[in-house]
């Protein structure tokens, strides 16, 4: 574990801490298995694995956000905002975690350089759930007039927390470790969360509103898949992917009971 790069400020009448040197506007860089070669997959017997993601049970009717303690961000928002933690269409669950836990051995894999962006619009995230490779840029964008803080709150890798002040400005966080399900929040307004997960495969993916992903170009294998979800957990299953096939996993949740 590296040291952490921030520094809480004196208390300056709220409750957030404020990276103060640049070059903690990347956390981490590269890959802990940057000597390894990278992995070539062979598109000639590379397979698929297509996802589905179901949520059994009755769907609570989501809240709507109070946005009240700021009017700023309420005066944004002429329709309820609804709260993203359980979104389901049709059973269907939406911003599930798909991706390949284990079964890729000592492959590895380049990272993409261009970033994920996660917009601060309106005083919410979007998206509310996104995922990157380990050295890929997450990127943080305000959009907004207002001032936000990111504050993310890993549990393997180094945590973040930096102000962003102006309206238009990026910032970027990388991984040096995976991690799924990191939480990010802004301390300013508590109801901005969202989720964050860093991979060292590019085998990842994140559910739309039907619920259903494919994990394209996956060498033929043996592996463990798993999906995970900010308020139903994790579940996994394995898969075979044999040459030029397509596997296909459904995974269910309940609905908690009670
Ligand atoms: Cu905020």
């Amino acid at each position: 574990m590296k040291p952490a790069c921030l520094r809480p400020l004196p208390a300056i009448g709220m409750a957030i801490a404020v990276a103060l040197s640049a070059s903690c506007s990347k956390t981490e860089s590269g890959a802990p298995k940057a000597n390894a070669p990278v992995a070539t997959v062979d598109p000639t017997t590379a397979g698929s694995i297509q996802v589905q993601v179901s949520y059994n049970g009755p769907v609570p009717t989501p809240k709507v956000i109070n946005m009240n303690g700021t009017p700023a961000c309420a005066a944004l928002h002429p329709e309820p905002v609804l709260d993203p933690r359980l979104v389901v269409h049709d059973g269907r669950l939406t911003n599930a975690v798909v991706y390949i836990k284990s079964g890729l051995g000592d492959r590895t894999f380049a990272a993409p350089t261009s970033p994920v962006v996660i917009d601060q619009k309106g005083c919410l995230y979007d998206p509310h759930v996104a995922a990157v490779m380990i050295g890929q840029p997450l990127q943080f964008r305000n959009s907004d007039q207002e001032a936000h803080n990111v504050h993310g709150r890993p549990k393997n890798v180094d945590s973040w927390n930096f102000l962003m002040s102006r309206p238009g400005s990026t910032r970027d966080v990388t991984f040096d470790k995976p991690e799924v399900g990191i939480p990010v929040g802004c301390d300013v307004h508590p109801w901005m969360q969202a989720y964050a997960s860093a991979f060292d495969s590019p085998y990842f993916a994140i559910t739309p509103s039907n619920g259903t992903v494919e994990l394209k170009q996956v060498p033929p294998g043996e592996y463990v898949l798993a999906v995970w979800h900010e308020t139903l957990g994790s579940l996994v299953k394995p898969v075979t992917v044999a040459p030029r096939g397509t596997a296909k996993v459904d995974f269910a949740y309940q609905a908690p009971q009670g």
